[in-house]
């Protein structure tokens, strides 16, 4: 079964097609206007084996806080919908990702619940045009329009685009575990019977 979709979302402050391929290998066209966080879902998408387009036209004369929070909502509901039942997936995801100096940990769960425990504290305002502020919040959208818990907790690092980098790596190995298969899940993993 494909696990691709394809999402619009259009409002006064920003325009967002989003393209996104659970069984991919990496391939990405990323184009938000912001360098650092085209940067960032590029190395989401290749180290995660999705394949990913994003395009967003947003208001960056205002700052790059809506751009970066709507493209994490589009992304979000694209990943709830790409995932579907959850019939046969791990649900689980876990991955410590290490870059130069940055350790970075991200854990998650395809609860059906939205939760993000954020425990990251940048010594930079910026990396490039993007705020930095903004991380958590990208990481917040994709938490609740994807109903997933997410926490993600940086156990070492002082270069702030080396951090900002393993975030999202960390977050993208641990969603490509979370999304595969295991032959021995025939339905739902959950006590529940539904996620
Ligand atoms: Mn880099």
């Amino acid at each position: 079964m494909d696990r691709i979709v394809e999402k619009r979302r259009t409002t006064k402050e920003t325009a967002i097609d989003v393209k996104l391929n659970l069984d991919g290998s990496g391939k990405s066209s990323i184009s938000t206007g912001i360098g650092f966080f085209d940067h960032m879902l590029d190395g989401f998408t290749r180290h995660g084996l999705f394949d990913l387009s994003v395009s967003c036209d947003g208001d960056l004369n205002v700052d790059s806080h809506h751009t970066i929070e709507d493209c994490g909502i589009v992304l979000g509901s694209a990943i709830a919908e790409a995932v579907g039942d959850k019939k046969g997936i791990k649900r689980y995801g876990n991955f410590i990702l290490p870059m130069d100096d940055a350790l970075v940990l991200c854990a998650i769960d395809l609860s059906g619940r939205p939760y993000l425990n954020f425990d990251v504290d940048f010594t930079s305002e910026k990396c490039g045009t993007m705020d930095t502020e903004m991380v958590k919040e990208f990481f917040y959208a994709v938490s609740y329009t994807a109903m997933m818990n997410i926490h993600i907790k940086l156990l070492d690092g002082t270069n702030n685009h080396h951090i900002c980098e393993a975030i999202f790596k960390a977050f993208a190995k641990a969603l490509d575990m979370a999304v595969s298969y295991d032959s021995r899940i025939t339905d739902v993993l959950s006590t529940k019977g539904a996620l």
